[in-house]
């Protein structure tokens, strides 16, 4: 469980011009990454687009990743779905093909009541042999859980951590206080990172790290020696392209970036944007101008 830390891109899905995965891009993407110092790799996510394809799709992406990554950083299973059984296949598949953690939004559409959300994230927690890390994220399920709510289901050994992708400082400090030091809490909002890590966060999980691996890396490991100043400055030269990558679909922000550092990943699945040629050029040029390629 104490693997799970540091800089985990929530890793996008790279398509072919055909919108299939193109494993050839995924295994790229991978590699790239690694190369840059990541701790970790969370697939399927919201950046993943993982709620947008079918299960042999989320199935066969989390083959290629967990073949490519071969154990060298752990691997975390998105496994989120609006039904619990579909939950429980991709879990238990996540389990067989070596992913070392599973982690789940809770269900959203239906407005079920916090006794229905805990029971579908124990039923997953149960279906496999691998833990699993839930994920608040309430601005996109709409499902606002407690502190206390965090803290109940903290108490199974099955459950070691949660994602927190909220930008309320307090509330993130009180759910470290109250789930207890040996459970792993991750910030979500990559632009929030220093200030997760302040209160306590054991790493962060988030999309940006698949454009800016590096400058987050660093930020992790100056935050940790105590070079709080360095990590305050990347933040902020981080924060000066999240606030332009605001403007767009982040999805297709990041997809345009990453085609330019030269790994083409395609286009985000519709209704994700799809940029326009004029926004292309925009883009380009942000990046140009702040050195992200
Ligand atoms: C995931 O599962 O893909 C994530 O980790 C998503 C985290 C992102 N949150 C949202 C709401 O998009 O990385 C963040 C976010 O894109 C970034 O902080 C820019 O706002």
């Amino acid at each position: 469980v104490d693997s799970f830390h540091g800089i985990i891109p929530a890793l996008l899905t790279p398509y072919d011009p055909s919108g299939a995965i193109s494993e050839q891009a995924t295994r790229r993407l991978v590699r790239h990454l690694l190369e840059k110092g990541v701790n970790g790799f969370y697939a399927g996510g919201s950046t993943g687009e993982g709620l947008l394809q079918s299960s042999e799709e989320r199935e066969r992406f989390l083959d290629i990743v967990v073949d490519e990554v071969q154990g060298a950083v752990p691997v975390i299973a998105h496994v989120g779905a609006l039904d619990t059984a579909t939950c429980i296949r991709l879990a238990k598949y996540a389990e067989r093909v070596g992913a070392d953690a599973v982690s789940s939004v809770a269900p959203f559409y239906y407005k079920h009541g916090q006794e229905q959300v805990r029971g579908h994230y124990l039923d997953i927690a149960m279906a496999a042999d691998i833990p699993l890390i839930l994920y608040h994220i309430p601005d996109l399920t709409g499902v606002h859980s407690s502190v206390r709510f965090y803290e109940q289901l903290a108490a199974s050994d099955k459950i070691v951590g949660v994602k927190y992708t909220a930008k309320d400082t307090f509330e993130l400090q009180q759910l470290i206080e109250a789930c207890g030091p040996d459970f792993r809490v991750f910030n979500g909002p990559d632009e929030c990172l220093l200030a997760g890590l302040a209160v306590g966060c054991c790493g962060a999980i988030g999309s940006t790290y698949n454009m800016m691996p590096e400058l987050f890396v660093e930020l992790y490991r100056t935050f940790r020696a105590g070079a709080v100043g360095e990590a305050r400055s990347l933040q902020a030269q981080a924060n000066r392209v999240i606030a332009e990558l605001l403007k767009y679909d982040f999805i297709a922000f990041e997809k345009e970036i990453l085609r330019l550092q030269g790994i083409d990943v395609g286009l985000p699945r519709k209704p994700l944007q799809q940029l326009t040629d004029e926004e292309r050029a925009h883009i380009g040029a942000f990046a140009r101008q702040f050195a992200i390629l």
